[in-house]
């Protein structure tokens, strides 16, 4: 079975096109996944309690024969590829993978939470995702209630000179 999934992937050390790049061509090399749709890159105020340089992020729509776990399996591989550092929650990282939905199932395991817990509160994910879920009507609603009730005040600036491809 196909189904549709949206990731969020951030990264704010090194060269950030060039992680990004590298991230979405080791995401692809896995045969089940298919990706539909790669957002305008997005330069953003970086979220959280750690003082940091600001990130590039860019939001994902792919179909995949994955599962949810599988998929979250293969984005830890994507990472670990590009030698993540894990030394701070919520700090520097080359690449950072999350999933924010999965083809509208609710989950809640212990090393997995869809719809992504934090979304709602990062203009980070919900504006790229907008970008490329525009043959997903529900999801397009969810994202744009999500916008307008979201307290995140982060800066999201859009950078349409530098976009990503694969
Ligand atoms: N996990 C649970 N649910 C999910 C999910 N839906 N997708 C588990 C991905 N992973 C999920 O993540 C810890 C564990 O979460 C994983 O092993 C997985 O089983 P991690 O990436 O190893 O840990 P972390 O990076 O320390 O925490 P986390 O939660 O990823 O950090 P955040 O909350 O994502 O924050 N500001 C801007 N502007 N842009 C950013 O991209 N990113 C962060 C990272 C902070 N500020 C930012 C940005
Ligand atoms: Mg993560």
């Amino acid at each position: 079975m196909i189904r549709r999934a949206y990731l969020s992937i951030g990264t704010n050390i090194g060269n950030r096109c060039d992680n990004l790049q590298r991230a979405l061509q080791l995401l692809v090399k896995n045969p089940a996944i298919q990706l539909t749709a790669v957002s305008p890159l997005y330069q953003t105020e970086p979220v959280g309690p750690v003082k940091q340089r600001s990130f590039y992020n860019l939001g994902l729509a792919l179909n995949t024969s994955l599962t949810a776990l599988e998929l979250l399996d293969w984005c830890h591989v994507v990472e670990q590829s590009l030698h993540r550092r894990r030394l701070i929650h919520w700090g520097p990282r080359t690449i950072d993978l999350d999933i924010i939905f999965y083809q509208h199932q609710v989950i809640e395991l212990p090393r997995l939470v869809v719809p992504h817990p934090e979304a709602a509160n990062r203009r980070f994910v919900i504006q790229p995702l907008l970008d490329v879920s525009q043959d997903d009507p529900q999801t397009q609603r969810q994202l744009e209630l999500m916008l307008k009730q979201t307290r995140d005040t982060n800066w999201v600036h859009r950078l349409d000179d530098q976009g990503v491809t694969i």
